[in-house]
């Protein structure tokens, strides 16, 4: 086949089991034989390698004039006379594509949505599955799909909020202090131009019955023997006690509100001047006029989480038919698939947890990790984040996978980078966070303000709040560092997280919110706990509109 584009050299090394690196794409693509290159950079990689390098396709440009000129056999027979295992990725062919991955949730009308199952996938039990043999269609017909995006200069990629490598925290006291000061000194920025608020102390020093407008993180809720709620806030000067009466509009957000995330109050105080009385409360929040940033080209990415290779219960036949469908025409605009983590089961995450491993080793679970990421198209770039199962410190923020642990996973040139972070495709601003902090807000929110089965409903919540992990001391454990990495300073477009193993999404003041599901069939804890997870799910966004369907492979 003729290779003159880089889309066609990495799905030809793909199809043959092989990952390449970028500059190794552009050596080929640039060479003057474009086939015998790669062939040749193939063979010299040699049977147990993943990927080809761009010294291998340096090596074999240098190799002197004969380097390319030599004759060479078939391709295909080439690669699978030097594979010493065949590849489990052999793409379908480009038509007909595979009706497995092909239903599609339609979103509802109300703009939110969780799963409904396409009535064509009957097979929707998500407990598979032994592994699904690898298709092993021909290769596909010359010129059907001339594969994904040509150009990838039209890509763009950034990265913000990475606290990869940043950590300070040694946690002492005084590291506590500091994430808090600036958890307080962001999140009071936002809600400064709201209330003509004072501080703490020049409160405390006010008269009885003067008007008065505090803002500070919440530092304790109680509800007084008369039904009314006591809210005490903390600024860097002290604390002051805010009454919320039963019968105000708003009596129902303290319901809402979670220890050590920041509000603001208006009201007045007590004729003793030792308590406010609240007249009206404010959130961070979205603006509701927020406009949200889109892509200039119809590009799509794949929102998933929570693969949970290594467990038993790991949906090998719905990755597989997952990352078959990537390779096929109806998914030529999905240029990017983000991981918002547990890319494995880990070890010791839970209680006997290890009565469920199918792989004991965590190295040789990134190691299986790394084999399925294989299967993801090589055009195609992926970004990933850590989750509470993953090999890193489950303190958040987490940073991103140390240097043995990216060196596992380097078949893909996966961008790795901290939980949480903020990635920017094409102008859109994606927050990518694991989503720990969402069991909490579950629990302690009334269930039509967050549950599991809508668990976008929690991601509204941090939202407004403006924090991804507001409670300090409860489920998720947290850090202390410099700087507080977990606030929302900007306003993300998409709101990505995982974790709790349900699918949900919608829009809350025209963010995106979307929890992507998972790969892990249910485990006994989980039955036994009743969580029905949603998997083998894939969201699909487009950039361009923020319009979102979902596509079940299971
Ligand atoms: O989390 C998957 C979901 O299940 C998440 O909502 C936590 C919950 N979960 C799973 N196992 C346990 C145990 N043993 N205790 C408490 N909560 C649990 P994941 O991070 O994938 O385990
Ligand atoms: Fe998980
Ligand atoms: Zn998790």
């Amino acid at each position: 086949m003729p290779l003159e584009t880089p889309a066609r050299i990495v799905r030809e090394l793909a199809r043959h089991g092989y990952n390449a690196e970028r500059e190794a794409v552009t050596l080929i693509a640039g060479a003057a034989d474009p086939g015998t290159t790669l062939a040749r950079a193939v063979e010299r990689a040699g049977p147990d390698a993943f990927r080809v390098t761009a010294a291998d396709v340096r090596a074999v440009l240098d190799g002197g004039p004969n380097a390319t000129d030599a004759p060479v056999s078939d391709l295909t027979s080439t690669v699978e006379s030097t594979t010493a295992e065949p590849s489990t990725a052999e793409p379908p062919a480009a038509e007909p594509t595979t009706t497995d991955g092909g239903a599609t949730a339609e979103r509802p009308a109300d703009d939110s949505g969780s799963p409904t199952p396409h009535p064509s996938n009957s097979s929707g039990k998500p407990n598979d599955e032994s592994p699904t043999e690898p298709e092993t269609t021909a290769p596909e017909t010359e010129g059907v799909w001339a594969g994904r995006n040509p150009d990838p200069s039209l890509r763009s990629f950034d990265v913000a909020n990475d606290m990869t490598g940043q950590s300070t925290g040694t946690g002492e006291y005084g590291d506590f202090v500091k994430v808090f000061k600036d958890r307080y000194e962001k999140l009071s920025r936002q809600l400064r131009g709201r209330v003509n608020h004072r501080p703490a102390e020049a409160i405390q020093s006010m008269s009885g019955g003067s008007d008065a407008a505090m803002v500070g993180l919440v530092n304790d809720i109680r509800s007084t023997a008369s039904g009314h709620w006591l809210v005490e806030l903390e600024d860097t000067t002290g604390t002051f006690p805010c009454l919320v009466m039963k019968d105000r509009e708003f009596a129902s957000a303290v319901d809402e509100l979670l220890l050590d995330e920041c509000i603001a109050v208006e009201g007045t105080l007590a004729d003793d001047a030792g308590i406010m009385f609240v007249d009206s409360m404010h959130s961070p929040d979205v603006p509701r006029t927020y406009k949200p940033n889109t892509a200039d080209r119809h590009v799509q990415a794949a929102l998933i989480s929570d693969v949970h290779v290594g467990s038993q219960e790991f949906m090998t036949g719905a990755w597989q038919r997952f990352t078959s469908w990537l390779h096929t025409e109806e998914a030529e605009h999905v240029e990017y698939l983000l991981i918002a983590g547990d890319m494995v089961e880990g070890v010791g995450v839970y209680p006997n947890q290890d009565e469920e491993l199918d792989i004991v080793d965590i190295y040789d679970q990134y190691e299986q990790f790394a084999e399925h990421l294989k299967e993801v198209p090589g055009d195609m770039e992926i970004v990933m984040i850590p989750g509470n199962h993953d090999a890193v410190r489950l303190a958040e923020p987490q940073p991103g996978f140390d240097e043995h642990l990216r060196d596992i996973m380097s078949v893909h040139d996966a961008h790795i980078t901290s939980n949480p972070s903020t990635v920017t495709l094409e102008g859109v601003k994606v927050l990518m966070y694991h989503g720990v902090s969402l069991d909490e807000v579950i629990a302690e929110l009334p269930a039509e303000s967050a549950s599991y089965d809508e668990p976008h409903k929690a991601m509204y919540q941090l939202l407004k709040k403006r924090h991804v992990a507001p409670q300090y001391g409860g489920h998720t454990r947290l850090a202390p560092e410099e700087k507080d990495y977990l606030v929302m300073e900007e306003v993300p477009d998409v709101f990505h997280t995982g974790h709790v193993h349900k699918l949900g999404w919608g829009k809350y003041h025209n963010v995106l919110a979307v929890n992507s599901g998972c790969w892990q069939a249910q485990t006994d804890f989980q039955k036994s706990v009743n969580i029905d997870p949603d998997a083998g799910y894939a969201p699909i966004l487009d950039l361009d509109t923020l319009d979102m369907t979902v596509r079940k492979f299971s």
